[in-house]
């Protein structure tokens, strides 16, 4: 176990489905598009799957910014 982690940094894990990918190019274009938001940490989008991975700090961003990051990038979050 690591020392040094700060409790004032919460990482969380989320996966949230998403709709309207169709192969790795728009995986990319989701990835790139959650990646600019502040406290992300990793996105994996899958389009098989219909998923998107996010590890992120929830003290510098929130779900909804999240999701609203993934519809700007013009995917849909119900089918
Ligand atoms: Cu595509």
């Amino acid at each position: 176990m690591f020392a040094g982690g700060t409790e004032t940094e919460k990482i969380r894990t989320k996966v949230i489905p998403t709709y309207g990918m169709h192969c790795s190019g728009c995986e990319e274009t989701v990835t790139n598009e959650v990646m600019k938001l502040e406290g992300v940490k990793s996105v994996k989008a899958d389009h098989v799957n219909k998923t998107v991975t996010v590890k992120y700090d929830d003290k510098k961003v929130t779900l909804e910014q999240l999701k609203a990051a993934i519809v700007n990038a013009g995917y849909k979050l119900t089918e």
